[in-house]
């Protein structure tokens, strides 16, 4: 007996993106539900003919009809893969839930929503054990009911649940705890896991997914699949598959000069061959002076052009006049007393004052030194 399945988990459809603009936010609206053709797509390659979601398919309750439909209808149209559905923390099975609306909706033949948790038969000799939830806080562990699940001898059980693995200390979003040696406990071949949106192994059979298409600046490993293919014996393996539309990165830079952004376009350059599809967060620390400052402006920009989006941190930026700086300034003593008594301000010990007097001291440096160059052209 050889059963291959795909584990996803934590699709988060109808996911709002407030912070980011509207442009961008409905673009990676559309990439969350282009994640299904993807996933469809590795299923074929291969020869697994069913899609297990950990949980979290929705984003929340309150999803316009339409968006359910457009992603049931973008399952369906991949009719020869069997999509199983299963509630988690965001999408919990409660009267007047989106399942409800789910199930009010004509479901094809090839999308299932698991509502209850007893065992189904997946194929011959292979039974699935889903733990769907009932509330974003069920108080219990929702797979302990698989230790006591019956199913013929020789047959390979997989759980399916939603959560966080107590002890793994890391946690998803939800207060839900699963036990971590649950399919030891369970006798399960494999526990597929949603909830926490990184891809991450617990024990050998026992995985999350993680969310196939990102939905923030990671510090785990998002824009998964998982590959499983559950042998007779209990001989299990796991393959990895990339998913993603858009790559989201941290980079963390220490700047003295502007020469050091070199190591940052480096950095930003190995992400992805596709930099149009690259989501960055830049969190900038150290001093430049204020040349470098203005140095810094252009090369953002010219990274905003290349990149799907860029946001940089710089709380961290110090502000640090230099000689050269102030002789853009001296022409002028009164503007250059001025930045003098600012720069000593940027030293200081309130924030608030220091944010100030950084910020005034780079306009004052820009204008000055976009005089100084139409004086000399
Ligand atoms: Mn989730």
């Amino acid at each position: 007996m050889t059963f291959r399945f795909i584990h996803s988990a934590d699709w988060h459809i109808g996911k709002p993106f407030r912070s980011l603009p509207d442009r961008l936010s409905g673009e990676l609206a559309t990439a969350r539900i282009d994640a299904i053709d993807r996933i469809a797509a590795i299923a074929r390659a291969r020869a697994a003919s069913h899609v297990l979601v950990a949980g979290d398919v929705f984003d929340g309750p309150d999803l316009p009809r339409v968006e359910i439909r457009r992603a049931l209808e973008r399952m369906a149209q991949h009719s020869s893969i069997q999509w199983l559905l299963m509630p988690g923390n965001h999408d919990p099975l409660r009267m007047g839930g989106i399942w409800d609306r789910v199930r009010q909706l004509d479901l094809p033949n090839n999308i299932l929503v698991l509502a209850t948790p007893e065992p189904i038969a997946l194929a011959p000799n292979v039974v699935l054990l889903p733990a769907p939830l009932t509330s974003n806080n069920p108080g219990d562990d929702p797979s302990r009911w698989m230790e006591t699940a019956r199913t013929q001898p020789g047959v390979a059980r997989i759980g399916l649940a939603h959560g966080s693995v107590q002890g793994f200390g890391s946690d998803g979003d939800s207060a839900v705890l699963i036990a971590a040696d649950r399919a030891l406990r369970a006798g399960l071949d494999y526990l597929a896991l949603g909830d926490w949106h990184g891809t991450r192994s617990i024990t050998a059979n026992t995985w999350y997914a993680g969310t196939p298409e990102p939905d923030r600046f990671p510090d785990n490993d998002p824009g998964n699949v998982l590959c499983v293919t559950v042998e007779s014996g209990g001989k299990v393996s796991v393959e990895k598959v990339r998913s993603s539309h858009f790559t989201w990165a941290k980079i963390n830079a220490r700047l003295q000069s502007c020469e050091d952004l070199d190591g940052v376009d480096r950095e930003l350059s190995s992400l992805s061959d596709l930099p149009r599809n690259l989501l960055v967060k830049l969190q900038l620390a150290g001093s430049l002076s204020l040349a470098d400052h203005g140095a810094l402006d252009v090369w953002r920009e010219g990274w905003s052009a290349r990149l799907k989006w860029l946001d940089v941190e710089h709380d961290g930026l110090i502000v640090r006049p230099t000689v050269t700086d102030f002789d853009v300034l001296k022409k002028s003593p009164a503007l250059l007393e001025v930045a003098q008594r600012l720069s000593h301000r940027v030293d200081g010990d309130d924030k608030h004052n220091r944010d100030a007097a950084s910020l005034a001291l780079l306009r004052l440096y820009g204008f000055a030194a976009e005089a100084v160059n139409e004086a000399q052209s």
